[in-house]
């Protein structure tokens, strides 16, 4: 594979510290449940099966670029797919979320909790089909888990609220809980190995859950390992790291080594800069939920968010700025609003 040259594509050229001719924008959860188009091609067909067919998982990853005029086309995948690869034993349960047969609660169980090595031709083969589908300013956005957000699914069994098995281990048996960091680490960087070989222009690290934890369990629990996947791919690809409420770890996390934060609806762009280790590009970070009340009020966060973006740029805090929700599209959302705050996402200075 020869990797695309995406130079002068707006999203790369902002994660890379450049500025690019127009605000990239694209949306955590663009593809999926608001579009009429997604819920068709998904019909009868399990969710994690679709992970694995590459026609579908292609043309489910370009139908919100086609719809939207976004800048980057994410994945479709999820963030256990790289677990039912390996040959865990996952299942995503519809209104639910991802829910594992047996969950990791011993350290028997994480010796016994399967490694990939391989890579995932369905995968590879589907983001083939993406590349000879998008324009050369239209970036191909691949995604992993981080460590922590897929062990807690791990040892919780599936979504939870406080995530207090996860703490209980990590606090209680420490020993336990770097064997399972240790163990997911190569299965993560396999996963975005077959990615970034199939050719993605850009990668995001999923630390959703990552914002339950103090900033001392995080630099002591999280941090190396997410670093670690992150230096993996360094030079390769431009690296975006983000997770739901992380507003008091984002100095910590920016550690991690990504060009760009992604900042949550929380923290205001210029207040999230100051936190970062050293300036970063910001992704951020319209409310999600804001969609649903109109193009006015869309309009007048648009410039709020840009105006945050523009006084960090301005005072040296921060390098750049690509346009994204806060975290994902809500299921409820109008595709038609979606559409409209991009186009004024473009058009606002
Ligand atoms: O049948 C369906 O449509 C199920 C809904 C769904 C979808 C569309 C799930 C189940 N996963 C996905 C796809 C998905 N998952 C994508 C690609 C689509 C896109 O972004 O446009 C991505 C990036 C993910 C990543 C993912 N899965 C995360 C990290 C992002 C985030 O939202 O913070 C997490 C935490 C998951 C777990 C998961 N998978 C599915 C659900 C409902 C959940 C969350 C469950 C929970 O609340 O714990």
């Amino acid at each position: 594979m020869t990797r695309r040259d995406l130079t002068h594509a707006p999203l790369v050229e902002a994660a890379l510290g450049r500025t690019p001719r127009r605000t990239p924008v694209w949306f955590m959860r663009q593809a999926g449940r608001s579009l009429p188009e997604y819920r068709a091609v998904r019909e009868g067909i399990d969710m994690l099966d679709s992970c694995f067919i590459p026609e579908l998982l292609a043309e489910i990853t370009v139908q919100p670029v086609r719809r939207h005029d976004m800048d980057g086309a994410i994945l479709f995948s999820d963030i256990v797919v790289p677990l039912k690869a390996a040959g865990v034993d996952v299942d995503i349960v519809p209104g639910r979320g991802p829910v594992m047969g047996s969950p990791v609660r011993s350290r028997g169980d994480v010796d016994k909790l399967p490694v990939l090595e391989d890579a995932v031709p369905e995968v590879a083969a589907g983001i083939e089909a993406v590349l000879g589908e998008l324009n050369d300013s239209q970036a191909l956005i691949g995604f992993v888990g981080a460590p922590f957000t897929l062990a807690s699914y791990l040892i919780e069994g599936g979504p939870s609220k406080n995530h207090e098995k996860t703490k209980a281990m990590m606090h209680a048996e420490p020993d336990t809980w770097h064997a399972l960091m240790r163990r997911l680490v190569p299965t993560i960087m396999s996963f975005l190995k077959t990615q970034v070989d199939a050719g993605i222009d850009a990668m995001q690290l999923f630390d959703s859950w990552a914002g339950f934890l103090t900033e001392a369990d995080y630099r002591e629990h999280v941090l190396p390992y997410s670093a670690e996947i992150l230096a993996s791919v360094e030079g390769v690809i431009p690296r975006i790291h983000f997770g739901v409420a992380t507003g008091e770890l984002l100095g910590a996390m920016s550690e991690a080594g990504s060009e760009v934060m992604g900042v949550d609806w929380r923290v205001p762009l210029d207040t999230a800069a100051t936190r970062f280790a050293s300036p970063r590009v910001l992704q951020g970070n319209l409310d999600p939920a804001l969609l649903l009340a109109g193009s006015d009020v869309i309009r007048a966060e648009v410039i709020r968010i840009k105006d945050e973006a523009a006084r960090a740029i301005a005072s040296g805090t921060a390098t750049g700025h690509i346009f994204n929700l806060g975290h994902g599209v809500l299921p409820t959302t109008d595709p038609d609003a979606i559409t409209e705050a991009v186009r004024i996402i473009h058009e606002e200075a």
